[in-house]
């Protein structure tokens, strides 16, 4: 069974969002992030040397940053076809967006609502206007990220997204608000939504 180290309303719902759509069996365990004295177990410390979630331990393997487990578990949960195989063109795009993530749409949200300054040549992120410009049309292109085709790529920049939207941080935008809209109709989506805050309530997890 799949073991998801998580706290909510963190970034764990993306890997939530994502376990739903591979319809496999997994178990949360609570960390509470809320509290830096709290406990940390072995387990999840191996799997998350940064004490951050989500972390994901699967068997042998553990991992931890959102964007690699769920890199991860479209590969090694190939059934769901959550991921282009690697000799297929689209495989491409499909990283571009996978890391477009932590490697564009984190920092420059952190950066512009930070208010620090920005320097769109310097930064390897550009600047918040010109990720924004990008995922507009990245998202307008078609239906999903890679056109008919719903992958791993979709959970994470439609989470990341809708996380924007709930902050009031995104610009209005047809193309973009679309896309969450379309994100958020599925039913893995709705599912893994109503889980974390169904956890907020109850609480009566299993503890790090
Ligand atoms: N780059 C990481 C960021 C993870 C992260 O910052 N998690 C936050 C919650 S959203 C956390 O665990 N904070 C608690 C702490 O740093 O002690 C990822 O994408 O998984």
């Amino acid at each position: 069974m799949l073991t998801l180290y998580w706290s909510p309303q963190t970034r764990a719902a993306r890997v939530v969002w994502m376990l739903e759509e591979l319809g496999e069996p997994y178990q949360l365990r609570h960390v509470d992030i809320r509290n830096p004295n709290a406990s940390r177990s072995d387990e999840f410390l191996q799997a998350s040397p940064m004490g951050k979630v989500p972390a994901l331990v699967d068997g042998e393997a553990k991992l931890s940053e959102s964007a690699a487990i769920c890199l991860y578990l479209a590969d090694r949960y190939s059934n769901a076809k959550l991921a282009p195989a690697p000799d297929d063109s689209s495989r491409a795009p499909y990283l571009y967006w996978m890391f477009f993530v932590p490697s564009v749409m984190e920092p420059a949200f952190a950066e512009k609502f930070g208010q620090t300054t920005p320097n769109r040549q310097a930064h390897g992120w550009g600047d918040f206007d010109s990720m924004i410009n990008v995922l507009r049309c990245g998202v307008a292109k078609g239906r999903w990220l890679l056109g008919e085709r719903f992958t791993a790529a979709d959970v994470l920049v439609g989470s990341t997204a809708y996380f924007l939207r709930t902050l009031d941080a995104m610009p209005a935008d047809t193309a973009i608000d679309a896309y969450v809209d379309r994100c958020l109709e599925r039913p893995a989506y709705q599912r893994a939504i109503q889980n974390d805050s169904d956890e907020v309530n109850r609480r009566d997890l299993g503890s790090s």
